[in-house]
Formats: C-alpha cells, structure tokens, sequence
C-alpha cells in the first residue's frame, strides 16, 4: 500500500462518519443560506473538531464565499477542505540537525508512546541514522521488555536499567553511550502513569534537566502522545503537558480505530501546539509524518474534491497517489493574491481595534474570571445544543470507535490524575 492509501485507510472511519456526511448535507441544499453553515457546524462539533474551532472554520468560510461571489453549495467543500489544510499548516518539521538530537516522548498511560517510539526509531534508521533508545520507564519491567523488543524489530541500540531504578539515570546513560557511539537521535520513552500527577511531573522536569544539562546545544523534541480515540480527553491532556513539560508537538495515534480524527483541528487551534506525526495502526510502518495536505485530502477524499473544486488548484491537481516526487506546488494566481491581501488588511484592522481595546482600563482579576466562567458555561451550553440537534438530525448512534480503546478504565485514572486526586 503507498504512503497516501495508508494515510487514507488509517482516516476512513473519520472521513466516513464526518466528512462524508458534509458532503451528503451539502449535496441537499441548493442555495447557500446560514442554514448551512448552522448545519456543518454542528456537523464539525460532532466530528470533535471543538466547538471554538467548529466556529472559526464556519465564519472563514462565510468570509470566503462572499469575496470570491460563490452561490454553489458543493463549492464549500472543496472552501472547507482549503481553510482546514491552512490552519493545520506550520511547525510540522522535527528539529533534529544537530548529533546527537533528543526526542523526549511523554503521554498518558496506554495512549501509544512505546510503540510510536519502536516505528520513529525504524523510520530514523532506514533513513541512515544511528538511533539509541532510552528505557526510561522504569515503572513496569515489561514496559523495559516491550522497548526492548522494538529496538530489535527497527535496528536501534537500547540502554536499559532495572524496573524500579531512576528514569533520568537511564536517560543521563543513554545520552553518555549515544555520545561514544555517535548516534545521530537518542528517543527517551517515558512511564504515563505513577503514583500520582506531581511525581511524574517531577520525573519528566528531572529528565528534561539532565539533558538540558548534558547537551544543552543539542537539538530537542518534547513530544506528547495522544490516543485519537479519546477525543476531546486528548484535548485536557495537552493543556496539562503543555503548561508541566514544554511540550514542542503532537503524536496522534489510532486513528484508524475512530471517527473522531477531526480532533487534530482542536489541538492545533486552540491549543497552538503543531502535529508531527500521525499513527494510523499498529504495524512498524503505520507512523506518519503530518504532511496537512495529505491529511486534508484523506479527509475529504480526494475523488470528490477533483470532481467539485477545481478552483483548488494546489490540491485537485496532486495525482492520486505515488510515491514519485510530486510536481512543485503552483503559484497562486494574481487574483488569489488580491483575496489574500484583502484578508491581510482585515486582519491588521483586527489587531488595530484589538490594540485600542487594550487602552481601556484594565478589568480586575475578579470581573475576568466572571468573564471567564461565563464564556465557558456558554460555550458548554453551545456545544450541547448542537450536538443534540445533530444527533437527533442525522440519526446519530455510537460513532465508530476501536472496541478497545474507548472508555477504558485509564479514561477514570485521567480524571482523577486531572483533578489532582491521584
Ligand atoms: N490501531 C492502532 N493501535 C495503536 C497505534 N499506536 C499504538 N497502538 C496500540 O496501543 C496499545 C498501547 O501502546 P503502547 O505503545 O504500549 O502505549 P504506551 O503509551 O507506551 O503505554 P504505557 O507504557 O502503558 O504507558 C498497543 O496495543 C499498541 O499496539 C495506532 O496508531 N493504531
Ligand atoms: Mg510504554
């Protein structure tokens, strides 16, 4: 299978339950109206790309029809696919030039890391690179074992200690070796579940010293791993990495076992924190760069963009599929470039009247979280309502999730963990 058909099997399930039923609410109307727009949002709240994000994409879209004088509802289909694509673009690349690079690996329990280590450490070496994997999770044994296994399966060196013995010890080791053998990439694997929240806070702030420590010019990704299946959860789970442990991005795995790929779009939004690689299964082969276009295509599917969308230039022009370079992306022609200046010049009187507003006197601490907790109840109570208008509209039962994956009991211990009672 090529790497597109992959990205594309690994989405079906999303692009089936979500963007699939876009384009079948799309084919219904037959005039651009606010109805439509209501109904997609609601559409895209469904598919977990988060209420905020649901919104910001449908007022861009209201934006663009209107400058570009489209009356035609298929039309907005191939609209979304290009305002999706922009916003999961930038900061997608790993900053990995200097040798050694550390990859520090962090995530709640079960959610994917040991594996996406075993699959990023085949990917470096049938690049060339001399990889060493450090075993610090040192909670579990088999976890040392499980690491152990892949390092064999990719060809990458290990450094490993006894269950129970420091993580940073083992990290401090590995960093030593991969320095004597002149490895190009130490990945650290890290323990997702302790015995409360602060310890393994601490225990990611100890790690991350030592290399700071060790090679403090050397280049490092903190990268967070999130299960897609947890949807919304992935979200929660990144504010708390983000804020505890520097996180640099996002591997988002199991897509293939759920609809709710859409959450991607969420933690790039809101969140600001870019998606690196994507897991679409459990083979060595199944870890994905974030190529957004790819992703965008797979979502969409390509078939129906080419045939709806020929404005896209860019994306109903790729070929299908191959594993040939592909053409050098267009240029924009002179009248998008007129649209894109346009859409600049909003944005700087955006900022300006956002700056006048910051010369108000300032609100005091208690009228903001009044504020807050306002717009957050709004929000929720938003977020309901539209989910049940679509449940109820489009039928909605179970969206298709992997058996094994969804509420699991680690869903519980996370609460928990959140709520600091762990
Ligand atoms: N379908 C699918 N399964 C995956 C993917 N990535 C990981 N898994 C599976 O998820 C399960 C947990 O993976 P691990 O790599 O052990 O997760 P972990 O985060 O290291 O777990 P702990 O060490 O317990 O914290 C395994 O059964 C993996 O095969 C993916 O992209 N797709
Ligand atoms: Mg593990």
């Amino acid at each position: 299978m090529g790497i597109f058909d992959r990205i594309r099997e690994g989405l079906r399930k999303t692009r089936d339950a979500i963007f699939g039923r876009i384009d079948q609410m799309l084919k219904s109307f037959t005039k651009i109206d606010e109805e439509l727009f209501e109904e997609l949002e609601e559409l895209l709240v469904m598919g977990d790309v988060g209420i905020e994000t649901s919104e910001k994409i449908c007022d861009e879209l209201r934006k663009r029809v209107k400058q570009r004088g489209i009356t035609d509802p298929s039309m907005i289909y191939g609209l979304l696919a290009e305002v999706i694509t922009e916003m999961l673009q930038g900061g997608q690349a790993l900053q990995m030039n200097t040798k050694p690079s550390v990859i520090l690996v962090i995530g709640v329990n079960g959610v994917g890391k040991t594996t996406t280590i075993g699959k990023m450490a085949a990917r470096f070496v049938k690049e060339g690179k001399r990889v060493t994997l450090a075993a610090a999770d040192t909670f579990r044994a088999a976890a040392i074992d499980q690491l152990q296994i892949w390092a064999d399966r990719a060809g990458a060196d290990i450094i490993k200690q006894n269950e129970g013995s420091d993580p940073a010890a083992v990290v401090f080791d590995a960093i030593s070796s991969a320095k004597a053998r002149g490895s190009d990439v130490i990945i650290a694997d890290t323990a997702g579940r302790l015995h409360n929240k602060r310890h393994l806070m601490a225990e990611l702030e100890k790690i991350n010293r030592i290399i700071n420590r060790e090679l403090p010019d050397a280049d490092k990704e903190v990268l967070l791993v999130l299960d897609a299946t947890t949807g919304q959860n992935a979200v929660n789970q990144t504010k708390e990495f983000k804020t505890a442990a520097g996180i640099t991005g996002i591997v988002l795995t199991k897509l293939d076992g759920t609809a709710k790929g859409g959450v991607v779009l969420a933690i790039r939004e809101e969140l600001n924190v870019p998606v690196k690689f994507i897991g679409v299964g459990e083979q060595i082969d199944d870890l994905q760069p974030f190529v957004p276009e790819d992703f965008a295509r797979a979502l969409f599917g390509a078939d129906e963009l080419e045939e709806e969308v020929p404005t896209i230039e860019q994306m109903s022009e790729q070929p299908e599929e191959t594993d040939t370079p592909a053409e050098p992306e267009k240029k924009e022609p002179s009248e998008m470039e007129a649209i894109w200046a346009q859409i600049d010049a909003e944005a700087a009187a955006d900022a300006a009247a956002q700056a006048e507003q910051a010369t108000a006197p300032e609100p005091t601490a208690e009228e903001i979280a009044q504020r807050k907790e306002a717009e957050r109840q709004e929000k929720e109570k938003r977020a309901e309502e539209r989910k049940s208008r679509a449940k109820s509209k489009y039928n909605w039962s179970a969206t298709p999730t992997a058996a094994s994956a969804d509420n699991n009991d680690d869903d519980d211990w996370f609460q928990k963990w959140k709520n600091g009672d762990e």
